[in-house]
């Protein structure tokens, strides 16, 4: 039966990890994969995730199956922190909010309502994006393509490029956005540029995509939903996947949703109907744990103020490191790559160039993407003077 079944490829970032991993130098840094590390280089257990979890233990309940859709305080508190909490939208019942199995699982739910919706329709994501979109895309059956985003000779955003592209689109294509952080660049359109961006998706009646996996990582969580709260307050329907893997630091435990906007209560109710079939089809319904962690936080306002505040420390933690990069690279004789205090997220296109990439983790011990991307959430005071130095070194040498 297996015989012919061919070796698939790697993850390309998380096969970073397992070189990392196989490295026995104690300078070795991993700048690959998009995992927070605090000042002392560890992915830490967030604190309010700790009190909720302490709380749920005190309390512990039988484990029943959730409904379909998820957790309903969970999806309510996930509708409002991307709505926003007196969004019109809502008490219009116009959003359907479902659980998932973290970004990626909000992102393959709506792949797989909108393929028995329009199997015919293209999908469009920026060229670059994170690997997987074109995967999952493409494994949901859609014919997968891109729009213009990044410009190496210009180190930014090929602008007037993406909106061509997207201008150019047949009516129903659908559209991957980053609502913020793009990953894997770190460059995010200004407001007037996504003014314009939502004029074209008006006008050639596209499908948008909202990819909102880094929600509080650039400016905070309202202004991060900027993009989505003015897409829908103008548009019929769109499609936002949330992931709470980033922000509260739940990565393992799969926590995500999928919110589709509808034109009306009615069609929420039918929309809402043929998600739980996609649901109950791949995994009948959703993990416990993770969303009743989110939900007791979002519920307790001592709880919330701790997560908002953790979450601006991470995001101001990640911001100093950027500077302090930027200005040890300019020490170390490369002031030309000031671009990476003025990217945002968890990453930053370095411009390095594939050997550049290669001779960093083979002489170095410091690993980013072969495609010159860096996780600069990763660096902290102990190893940012010698990614700088190392960086330096295959730049100039
Ligand atoms: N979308 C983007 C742009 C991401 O960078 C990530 C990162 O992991 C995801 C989605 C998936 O998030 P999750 O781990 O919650 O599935
Ligand atoms: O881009 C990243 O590094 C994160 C984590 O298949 C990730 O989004 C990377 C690869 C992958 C799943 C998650």
């Amino acid at each position: 039966l297996f015989s012919t079944v061919e070796q698939a490829p790697p993850d390309p970032i998380l096969g970073v990890t397992e070189k990392y991993l196989a490295d026995k130098r104690p300078a070795k840094v991993n700048l690959g994969v998009g995992v927070y590390q605090d000042a002392s280089g560890r992915l830490p257990l967030m604190r309010c995730v700790e009190i909720a979890e302490q709380r749920l233990a005190e309390d512990p309940k039988p484990r029943g199956y959730l409904p379909i859709d998820g957790l309903a305080s969970y999806t309510a508190d996930v509708r409002e922190l991307v709505f926003g909490a007196d969004s019109p939208l809502i008490s219009q019942g116009r959003v359907v909010t479902v659980q998932a199995l973290g970004g990626t699982g909000g992102l393959k739910l709506g792949a797989d309502f909108l393929r028995q919706v329009d199997a015919a329709a293209t999908v469009l994501i920026s060229d670059p994006s994170w690997e997987n979109h074109r995967a999952l895309f493409t494994r949901a059956g859609f014919s997968v393509s891109s729009y213009r985003y990044y410009d190496p000779a210009r180190r930014g955003i090929d602008f007037d490029g993406m909106l061509a592209d997207l201008t150019a689109a047949q009516p129903g294509t659908i559209v991957v956005l980053h609502a913020c952080c793009h990953n894997p660049t770190g460059y995010d359109l200004n407001r007037e540029q996504w003014a314009q961006v939502l004029d074209v998706v008006e006008a050639r009646n596209l499908v948008p995509f909202l990819d909102l996996a880094y929600q509080g990582f650039s400016v905070g969580l309202a202004d991060d939903a900027w993009v989505v709260r003015t897409f829908a307050s103008r548009l019929g329907n769109l499609f936002c996947a949330s992931s709470f893997s980033k922000n509260f630091g739940l990565y393992g435990e799969r926590v995500g949703a999928v919110s589709v906007l509808c034109r009306d209560a009615d069609e929420a109710a039918r929309v809402r109907s043929q998600l739980k079939i996609v649901v109950r089809t791949n995994f009948s319904n959703p993990p416990t744990h993770g969303a009743q962690l989110v939900a007791t936080v979002l519920a307790d306002p001592t709880l919330r103020e701790i997560w908002t505040s953790e979450l601006t420390g991470m995001r101001e933690r990640i911001k100093s490191m950027r500077t302090s990069l930027a200005s040890q690279l300019a020490q170390a004789g490369v002031p030309e790559m000031g671009y990476v205090a003025e990217q945002v997220g968890m990453f930053s296109y370095s411009g390095l160039t594939r050997d550049q990439m290669l001779r960093l983790r083979e002489e170095f011990g410091v690993y980013g993407t072969d495609a010159g991307r860096i996780c600069v959430a990763a660096l902290n005071e102990n190893n940012v003077g010698y990614v700088a130095s190392s960086i330096a070194s295959v730049v100039r040498g």
